[in-house]
């Protein structure tokens, strides 16, 4: 009888420790840092103020097609350019997936656009 209780506890830790294991494991796949999440055809957010050397993972959190590039959207018209040490992005997310972009290794004001949906504009700031 005690060696039945014996076992079950044994057997109960054994699992406890693989279950936590395996959460610990799961955390260290999730990328950390700077996030920009994308809905239908606008970032959630204007703009991210970074540290000099991150990237920003951009999340489409939902089944729509985003083509992400260096540039702005000015009215309807698309201005594809650069900055001077911006680092060149073109991304596409194919919905419900994400990209990181980066990384930034000059400081100053960076702009990204979606070349699909018009005024979908961010601006990556990167501080000293
Ligand atoms: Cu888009």
């Amino acid at each position: 009888m005690y060696k039945k209780v014996f076992v079950g506890v044994v057997l109960l830790g054994v699992l406890t420790t693989t279950i936590a294991a395996c959460g610990i494991y799961d955390q260290s796949n999730v990328p950390t840092g700077p996030t920009v999440h994308m809905a239908g055809s606008n970032f959630l957010q204007p703009s991210i103020t970074i540290s000099k050397g991150q990237s920003v993972n951009l999340i489409d959190d939902v089944a729509v097609l985003h083509i992400i590039k260096n540039g702005t959207w000015n009215g309807n018209n698309q201005v594809l350019k650069a900055e001077s040490g911006a680092p060149t992005v073109n991304v596409t997310l194919n919905g419900n997936d994400s990209s990181m972009v980066g990384p930034f290794n000059t400081s100053g004001s960076f702009k990204l656009l979606c070349t699909v949906h018009p005024n979908m504009n961010l601006t990556v700031i990167v501080s000293q």
